[in-house]
Parts: structure tokens; C-alpha cells; sequence
């Protein structure tokens, strides 16, 4: 039986990842940090938490990460960790560098050193494009990162070439464009239009907050996504590749299609806010898979109108129930309220 380690279990991508290996017959490691709250409920809303091997690790600490590999022996690791939200980076960017960027060479580092034939993916980012003129980006596409966030994962990006290049590690990035979900986090901008959506149709809420409208994203499905990571580990030789639906649609029309949805007027609910603005932002992704398509034969299935309708009747159908008295695992009931919130992103006017 092959077995696959996967930094992030709890994440939304290492829980997807988690079911689509057990279900190829893997024995699944996971690493998971040690919180005052166990957070395993995406493992658990797909009904997986039984099913998996948990080594606790954090990226900060080299001793944990090598004992999870020394653990799992794994055949294939896929490195998903990282501190992901952009609007974090900025408010923790010595964070970014430690976590998402040295983080990457930490795991390399014990792969190298413990198990040296195990296939190690790497979790590349679209935000590596950053502020670039390409209308459209491939694998040639120069990078030009825009935050703290993606400087470290251009760091990441390239260590994982060189571990490749210089010691032989099969080693892949995947150049992944922004893939959304119902377990998608919440401060995510398609999520939180979907939550607020929902709440809102139902009459808990009134309005939701936003910040750059104008930005475009090329949002794809998460589940279809971590197919592709696991395929670019099967191939003869390691390579980089793009993952994407090749379509771009701005924050704008993610709202109005959300709230229309619901019978929803967007405009009646959505509130811009400089507040929610970056210090740099992104403005235009959209990717070419091509190379993808033609070298592991994987394409998108699922496209932009059909992920807003899945996200937007998964949030309902949540509130829904949550109103009859139904409990389950799931993240929104105990997310704050972000005029609770006191940071860079989120500032008050006191
Ligand atoms: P996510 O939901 O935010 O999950 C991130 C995972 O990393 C969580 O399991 C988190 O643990 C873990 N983590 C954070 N800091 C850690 C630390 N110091 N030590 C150990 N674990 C730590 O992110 P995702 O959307 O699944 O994304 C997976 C990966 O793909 C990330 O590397 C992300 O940067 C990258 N990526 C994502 C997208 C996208 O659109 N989703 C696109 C391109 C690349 P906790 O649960 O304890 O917080
Ligand atoms: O922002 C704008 C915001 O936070 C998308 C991560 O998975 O994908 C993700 O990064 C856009 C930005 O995702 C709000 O300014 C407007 O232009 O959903 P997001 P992201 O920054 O694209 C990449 C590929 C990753 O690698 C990352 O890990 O939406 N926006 N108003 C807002 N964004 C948020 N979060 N909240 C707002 O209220």
C-alpha cells in the first residue's frame, strides 16, 4: 500500500486531497498543529477524521517535520502548509517568510535527509504572477510578486527547483489559481460572499463588507484541483504546471451572481470599505492550463457560475438547518464578526 504524507490536513485542500487518496487506496499521514481547539471539522464534514493518521508538526519547528516524515515513510508528500491568506501576510510578513517560505526547505530538508525518493509536491500560487502585465499566464509567464505572501512562495517555488535540479528530488510545483469550495476558509472573499449571501436571504444579517470589487480572479473548484496534484506526481519526470480554468471574473460579479441567486439585489447589501483594501493588490489572473491538459490530461470541470451556485446553496442549506437546531461540523457560528477585528486589514474608526 503506497502512503502519502500531507502537510495541512485540516486545511481546505488537505482535506479534499485527504478523501481523494484514501479513496485510491492510500494510507493517509496528515500534520496538524496543536490549537487550545481541535479544527478538524473539513475532515470530518467529508467524513474522513476516522480514516486518517494525525502526526502533530509545525513549519517552525524542523524537529516535528522530520519526525512526520521519519512517521509516515511516505511515498509522496504533499507540502500544502503555509499561512495562506494574502491580507495576513501583510499584517504578519516575518510570519510569511518563516512559515510559507522556509517552511518549503524545512520539508525538503528532512525529505532529502530521511527519505529521498519520496515525490514531493509543492503548493505553488497564481499570486506568484502578482502585478505582471500578462493578460494571461503560463508556466512561462515572469513573476512579480505583490505581497509578503507571494515573496515567500516565489522562495518556495524555487527551492523546490533546486532540491529538484540539485539533488535529484522528484519534486513539482503546482502554479495553482485560486480554487474555492463550501470548506473554503471564511475570510476568502468567494466564501464570504456566499456565507453573508445565505445569511442574508434568511434574515440574519443585512449587509457584508467588501473591499476591491474591481479585482479578477480565475476561480476554479477545489476538488477538482487536487486531482491534479496527485496526477503530477504519477508522471516519468517532474515538472511544473499550471492549474486553472483559463476564465477570469471580477469580486463584482461573484456578488451579483451570489445574491442573484437568492432573489438578492447585490447592490442593496454590499458595502464597500476602504478599510478592506490591500497595501498592494492583484489585479487581473487568468491562467493557461494547456500544458496541464496536455502532459496529465487534466481539465476543469466545474466553472464559475456552477462553483458560486454550489457555494451558495451549501451556505444556505447550513443556515438552514443550523436554524432548525441541527449541529454539525462546520466553521461559520464561531467566526467573529470582522468589526470585531483591530488589525492593519480590518481597521475600526475609534
Ligand atoms: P488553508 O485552508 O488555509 O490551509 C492551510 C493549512 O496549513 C491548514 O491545515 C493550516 O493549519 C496549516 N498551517 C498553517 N500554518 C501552519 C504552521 N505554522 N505549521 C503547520 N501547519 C500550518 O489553505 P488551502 O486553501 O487549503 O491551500 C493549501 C495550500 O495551497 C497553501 O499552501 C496555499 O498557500 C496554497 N494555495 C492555495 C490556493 C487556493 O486558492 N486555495 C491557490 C494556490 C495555492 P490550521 O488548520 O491549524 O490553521
Ligand atoms: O481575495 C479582493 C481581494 O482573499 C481575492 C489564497 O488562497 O488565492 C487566494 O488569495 C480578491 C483580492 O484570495 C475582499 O483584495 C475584495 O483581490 O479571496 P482572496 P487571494 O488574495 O486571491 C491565491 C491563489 C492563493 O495562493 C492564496 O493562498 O478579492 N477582495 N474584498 C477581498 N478579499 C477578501 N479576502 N475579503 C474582502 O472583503
Amino acid at each position: 500500500m503506497k502512503s502519502a504524507l500531507i502537510t495541512g490536513i485540516t486545511g481546505q485542500d488537505g482535506a479534499y486531497l485527504a478523501k481523494f487518496l484514501l479513496d485510491k487506496g492510500y494510507d493517509v499521514f496528515g500534520t496538524y498543529r496543536r490549537l487550545s481547539t481541535p479544527n478538524f471539522w473539513r475532515l470530518q464534514y467529508l467524513d474522513v477524521f476516522d480514516r486518517v493518521n494525525l502526526i502533530p508538526a509545525d513549519l517552525v519547528d524542523s524537529s516535528s517535520i522530520e519526525e512526520a516524515i521519519r512517521i509516515s515513510q511516505p511515498h509522496e508528500v504533499y507540502h500544502l502548509a503555509a499561512q495562506s491568506f494574502v491580507g495576513t501576510s501583510f499584517e504578519q510578513p516575518v510570519g510569511a517568510g518563516d512559515i510559507t517560505g522556509l517552511g518549503v526547505t524545512r520539508i525538503l530538508e528532512a525529505v532529502r535527509t530521511i527519505k529521498p525518493d519520496a515525490r514531493f509536491y509543492q503548493a505553488s500560487t497564481s499570486e506568484l504572477f502578482g502585478k505582471g502585465n500578462a493578460v494571461v499566464q503560463s508556466e512561462s509567464t515572469p513573476f512579480q510578486p505583490a505581497s509578503p505572501y507571494s515573496a515567500a512562495k516565489l522562495y518556495g517555488y524555487w527551492v523546490t527547483r533546486i532540491y529538484r535540479d540539485g539533488y535529484g528530488i522528484f519534486a513539482c510545483n503546482g502554479i495553482l489559481f485560486n480554487h474555492e469550495s463550501p470548506l473554503r476558509g471564511l475570510e476568502f472573499v468567494t466564501r464570504k460572499i456566499s456565507n453573508a449571501a445565505a445569511k442574508i436571504k434568511l434574515g440574519i444579517d443585512k449587509d457584508i463588507r467588501l473591499g476591491n470589487l474591481d479585482a479578477k480572479r480565475d476561480w476554479g473548484y477545489a476538488q477538482e484541483y487536487v486531482e491534479s496534484m496527485w496526477s503530477m506526481l504519477q508522471q516519468d519526470k517532474p515538472e511544473d504546471y499550471v492549474i486553472a480554468t483559463n476564465e477570469t471574473h471580477s469580486v463584482k460579479e461573484f456578488a451579483e451572481l451570489a445574491f442573484s441567486l437568492l432573489g438578492l439585489d447585490w447592490e442593496k447589501h454590499v458595502i464597500t470599505d476602504k478599510k478592506l483594501l490591500r497595501p498592494l493588490d492583484v489585479q487581473l489572473l487568468q491562467g493557461d492550463y494547456s500544458k496541464a491538459q496536455k502532459l496529465i490530461g487534466w481539465i476543469p470541470k466545474l466553472k464559475f457560475k456552477g462553483l458560486v451556485e454550489l457555494m451558495v446553496k451549501e451556505d444556505l442549506n447550513r443556515w438552514e438547518r443550523w436554524l432548525k437546531g441541527e449541529r454539525f461540523p462546520w466553521d461559520a457560528p464561531n467566526y467573529p464578526n470582522e468589526n470585531k477585528i483591530l488589525s492593519r486589514q480590518f481597521k475600526l474608526d475609534r
